[in-house]
């Protein structure tokens, strides 16, 4: 494994403020040179959440830029563009410009887990800055109401996610189950640009997914009747849940009725128990008709709500800390639990930890007074950090890093660890 010269806590975050500085477009934070050259949606909201205590103005800046390719719809996009292409699938293949809902900056047509609120809100909490809130607020709440309204495909008020980019998590293993359900050959869209460059299935299946969602003028009558990809995701529901409350705490300073917001996260938290939870929490395909049984990092965003019974909490945290996670690996979180067939060490959302679901767990465990759970997480990944940098992701087993390096949220979420 590379070895780092040991650097004290000021060091490290004087390194994470230079990564976030060179990776700061001008408008908004890429989430690494080279890779990833534009606005990713939850990315930016983790940016937000680290510059908020060192950096207000950007972090404010960053929301901002964020929302300026929100739909009138209220989706806000996975990706925002800076360049015209630079990236595959890039604007030409998304053509956000051809849909009326659609902003005049580029834009994806797919959205990410809805962690905005809780940005904002975490930003509140260090900043103070209720005129930001005021600012922020109608957006979020019309992201809510699109999630509501357009994505709860399963009709128990849950959102789907309609394509695995929406969950994150790309490839993880609990999507293998949908994707291979694809009727891909029958209906299969490819071009000469997608086999020279995707050669890879899964990939030509994301992409192929995104057209027909894109084809279908990403209507929400067509995901409810048509699309064949229809996952309701713990995490991602579990940040909207942890959102949702953050709505219901910044509301009055917004002039607006926290009650809805409070309300929504009460039916939230009974669909993520009725529909998700069988000894641990699973995503549930919606076109098969049942749990997706392998157990990932996903798993864990319920325990975001303070509210969740006990007896689940203990449920989870138990597997969570087990020698299904935590308990056999040097270092936390696995994306997925050690013991699936499909777990790899090496693989990105199939094995390796990453700095923003331990954060995530991080601050689930704070919500529940996990002290010790707590400072697991922070100490081992400020180790991560320390001994690869600010990569990407990283080997659960021996910490080594993996992916980009300088990446965008390992530095910010570092830099909130840090204080
Ligand atoms: C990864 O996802 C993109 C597609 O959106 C990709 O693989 O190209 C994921 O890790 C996702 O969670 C992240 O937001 C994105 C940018 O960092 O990269």
């Amino acid at each position: 494994m590379e070895a780092r010269p040991a650097v004290d806590d000021a060091a490290l975050g004087r390194e994470a403020l230079a990564v976030l500085e060179a990776n700061w477009t001008g408008a908004g934070t890429v989430p690494a040179p080279g890779l990833y050259p534009h606005q990713w949606s939850w990315d930016s909201a983790f940016v937000v959440i680290g510059l908020a205590r060192h950096r207000p103005d950007r972090a404010r800046d960053e929301l901002l830029s964020l929302l300026r390719g929100q739909w009138a719809t209220g989706m806000v996009p996975h990706i925002v563009f800076h360049t015209r292409e630079a990236y595959f699938p890039g604007p030409s293949v998304w053509r956000s410009q051809e849909n009326d809902a659609a902003p005049q900056v580029l834009t994806s047509g797919l959205t990410s887990p809805p962690l905005h609120a809780l940005a904002l809100w975490w930003f509140y909490r260090h900043t103070g800055d209720a005129a930001f809130v005021r600012k922020a607020f109608p957006a979020l709440e019309a992201q809510h109401a699109y999630l509501s309204s357009a994505r709860d495909l399963g009709g128990a008020g849950l959102a789907a996610i309609v394509h695995p980019w929406e969950s994150g998590m790309d490839d993880s293993p609990a999507w293998d189950g949908p994707l291979d359900a694809l009727p891909v050959i029958r209906y299969g869209y490819r071009n000469v640009e997608m086999d020279e460059r995707h050669p890879d299935s899964d990939h030509d299946r994301y992409v192929w997914l995104a057209m027909r969602y894109r084809d279908a003028g990403y209507s929400p009558e067509y995901l409810r009747d048509e699309h064949p990809f229809a996952v309701e995701d713990p995490m991602f529901n579990g940040i909207w849940l942890a959102s949702c409350q953050a709505m219901a705490e910044l509301a009055p300073l917004a002039g607006a009725d926290p009650v809805p917001h409070a309300e929504h996260a009460e039916r939230l938290r009974q669909a993520i128990l009725d529909r998700l939870w069988d000894g641990c929490f699973y995503a549930r395909d919606l076109r098969a008709g049942r749990l997706i049984r392998v157990c990932t990092v996903g798993a864990f965003g319920p325990l975001l709500d303070p509210g969740l019974p006990t007896d689940r909490l203990h449920a989870a945290v138990e597997v969570l800390e087990s020698a299904r996670f935590m308990g056999a690996t040097g270092y936390p979180v696995p994306s997925c639990e050690i013991r699936a067939s499909q777990f790899d060490r090496t693989r990105y959302w199939r094995g390796p930890s990453w700095v923003n679901t331990n954060w995530l767990l991080r601050r689930a465990a704070a919500v529940h007074s996990l002290d010790h759970l707590g400072q697991q997480l922070t100490n081992g990944t400020l180790r991560l950090v320390r001994q690869a940098g600010f990569r990407e992701c990283f080997d659960p087993f021996d910490g080594s890093g993996r992916g980009c390096r300088d990446f965008s949220w390992s530095a910010a979420l570092t830099l909130d660890l840090l204080a």
